[in-house]
């Protein structure tokens, strides 16, 4: 039946967005296999690092003495700071009150009584199921990282959760060649600084062992700002000789992640990074020079967003993906999506949440979700209004793409 009456239309978006599975196609969370890498409850909510930053605007004590803090009196003090001296108004703040709000816990400004509730969450499994189902999340892209010392230990383990995809990282590897390299002869490869034809070799090897020990759905990783390409350094080098050719063999999409400003405060530790504003030529040289590799790509700074989604629109094998880090707040969720609504249709992937702590889950997706519930009620209204014949099950099927399919079709995952 089409759609007549412009009112059915917010309704008809409502339940489809209640409905839908969402792929959460970067984060970086662990299943409870992993250990000490799966995080959950409200010291660890707390220990987050966009609160952290912002507790050090109000704060003048020592970033040592901070770091020194057991993670229980680093939260109490992020608490303080953020929830009862001030009120918790930026988005990593209400974000917290989201998550709160949505699992019904007890709120007030004495944090004791709020750990308690979470201190009652004691079967893991079950309260991660209960967050992946309140949100919706059906599967769960990771941040894999082999050159982690602890993370390359459990991968020893079996991970048989099957709704948590691995995705290859591979940052050091592209951006701290000088680091990386003597921690590749570390593992048994053997490398040298300048890229021989047998550190190539050795180079490609490591990549298709951690290929094998993970089976990733994808391999990432994110730039500097200043990223380059083609150009005479080892970064142009390996990319062109070690991880391009491996992600062909295994038909591998890599994941672009561009405009980093790492380590600008470094005693702010995870805290301390920040964007820059990237030059996108060298996104247009990789995916003309490699036409067959499928690029997942997302940019950092605000000011790039609008030659991203032009060369978006030029190359098929490029498939832009979600509002990252500082750009996640519905502010800016709205601005960008709306003009990649604008000019990619619905081909685009319209989110991921990048969270590292479970609960995120739910105020992440539930703040974007309410971004998106907007933009497309008025783009259905506005079909509407030129007498376009549409249906519930358009709406649904463009709903799915937005959140699932186009993901999945890209990486040509198998579906759940
Ligand atoms: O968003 C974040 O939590 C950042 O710290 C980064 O991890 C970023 O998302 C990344 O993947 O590098
Ligand atoms: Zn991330």
């Amino acid at each position: 039946q089409p759609i007549t009456q412009p009112n059915e239309i917010e309704k008809i978006v409502d339940h489809a967005l209640n409905q839908t599975k969402i792929i959460d196609m970067h984060t970086h969370l662990f299943p409870p296999s992993f250990e000490s890498l799966c995080l959950t409850g409200i010291d660890q909510l707390l220990n987050y690092h966009y609160l952290v930053s912002e507790t050090f605007l109000w704060s003048d004590l020592p970033y040592e003495t901070f770091w020194r803090l057991s993670e229980k009196e680093r939260a109490e003090y992020v608490w303080e700071t953020l929830f009862v001296h001030n009120s918790p108004v930026s988005e990593a703040g209400q974000g917290l009150l989201t998550i709160l709000q949505m699992l019904d816990v007890p709120v007030s400004k004495d944090l004791n009584q709020i750990r308690r509730w979470f201190n009652q969450q004691r079967d893991v499994h079950k309260y991660i199921d209960r967050i992946m189902d309140m949100a919706n999340i059906d599967r769960i892209v990771m941040t894999n990282d082999p050159f982690d010392p602890v993370e390359r230990k459990l991968w020893k383990k079996q991970h048989p959760d099957q709704r948590f995809l691995p995705a290859l990282r591979l940052d050091p590897l592209l951006n701290h060649w000088s680091d990386t390299y003597p921690l590749l002869q570390s593992m048994g490869y053997d490398v040298m600084e300048k890229l021989t034809t047998q550190t190539v070799e050795q180079v490609q090897r490591f990549i298709r062992d951690w290929i094998a020990v993970m089976n990733p759905v994808y391999v990432a990783v994110s730039l500097p700002y200043y990223f380059n390409y083609p150009q005479d350094s080892v970064s142009t080098a390996l990319l062109d000789h070690c991880l391009l050719p491996v992600c062909a063999e295994y038909r591998l999409p890599l994941a672009l992640m561009i405009g980093t400003k790492r380590r600008v405060n470094p005693d702010l530790q995870l805290a301390g990074d920040m964007a820059g504003h990237a030059e996108l030529t060298s996104l247009e040289h990789l995916c003309r020079n490699y036409p067959q590799q499928k690029f997942l790509v997302t940019m950092l700074s605000r000011e790039n967003q609008y030659e991203l989604v032009t060369l978006a629109q030029k190359f098929r094998n490029m498939m832009v993906f979600g509002c990252w880090w500082f750009l996640n707040t519905p502010q800016l969720i709205e601005e960008i999506s709306q003009m990649r609504f604008d000019q990619l249709g619905n081909r685009f992937i319209f989110q991921h949440s990048d969270c590292r702590i479970f609960e995120q889950l739910l105020y992440k997706w539930a703040h974007s979700k309410q971004v998106l519930r907007g933009m497309l009620v008025k783009n259905y209204q506005a079909l509407l209004e030129r007498g376009w014949q549409q249906t519930a099950a358009d709406i649904r099927r463009d709903i799915d793409k937005l959140l699932c399919r186009n993901f999945v079709d890209f990486v040509q995952l198998p579906s759940s």
